[in-house]
């Protein structure tokens, strides 16, 4: 019966928005409690993750890490406010207007990192032949855009052949993306395609004292291949 009961109530409201969008009037979305056993779910419709990837990123500017999943199985984009309860278990809250801050048309990974040192997380995502970069701005009504800064970033040589290379990576893999020689600066591992193994990109923002923008970054073969890379720092 409370099942019939909250369809009729989501059918209701969905009447509601129909008629309130042919008049141009301005509604707000209801919350429709979902119960189970008494007790209302925190997130109900924030679930049903298949392949989730996790990031932090301030999204509303409280100064408070808030969550950015994206879910590589349907290439959906989801965004959990903390709540800052001091509970583990209800930190987050579901917050799907958020959602609309990011680009429609990211596919099978999306990780959120700071590349500029404002503090404010910027994508890396995939792209046909390695990695596209949005940068992250805060906007003066508070809200976030993501413009971006390359359809595909390149990696340079410095120390060879002075080339540029593109960052490969499969679509079926994931990049890491982290400061690996804690330098400062934000360096990149990812799977060769040529021979499969571990390649160290690493940033050479500190050594060559580039403005913070700069996404060149020098390539450096791991020799420990897949399993280790401590010996290419
Ligand atoms: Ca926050
Ligand atoms: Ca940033
Ligand atoms: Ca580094």
């Amino acid at each position: 019966m409370r099942i019939y009961t909250l369809l009729l109530a989501f059918f209701f409201s969905c009447h509601l928005i129909q008629l309130n969008s042919q008049t141009n009037t301005i509604f707000r979305v209801p919350k429709i409690p979902f119960i189970v056993n008494g007790a209302e779910i925190e997130n109900p419709l924030g679930g049903n993750w298949g392949n989730p990837i996790f990031s932090q990123i301030d999204l509303n500017n409280d100064g408070l890490k808030d969550l950015y999943i994206f879910d590589r199985t349907n290439n959906r984009s989801l965004t959990f406010i903390n709540k800052n309860t001091n509970n583990p278990k209800t930190n987050y809250s579901y917050q799907y207007k958020y959602e609309a801050y990011f680009p429609k048309d990211i596919t099978n990974f999306a990780l959120l990192r700071d590349y500029t040192g404002d503090s404010l997380k910027d994508i890396f995502a995939y792209t046909s032949g390695g990695l596209k970069v949005y940068k992250a701005i805060r906007k003066p009504d508070n809200t976030i855009e993501f413009v971006k800064a390359t359809d595909l970033l390149f990696a340079e040589n410095f120390e060879n052949w002075g080339g540029m290379v593109n960052i490969w990576v499969s679509y079926t893999d994931m990049p890491a993306i982290a400061d690996i020689d804690r330098d400062g600066d934000m360096d990149i591992m990812a799977i060769s395609l040529l021979d499969n193994k571990v390649s160290l990109y690493k940033s050479m923002v500190k050594e060559k004292n580039f403005p913070w923008i700069h996404l060149i970054i020098n390539i450096k073969p791991c020799a420990g291949g897949n399993s280790a890379c401590s010996t290419c720092h």
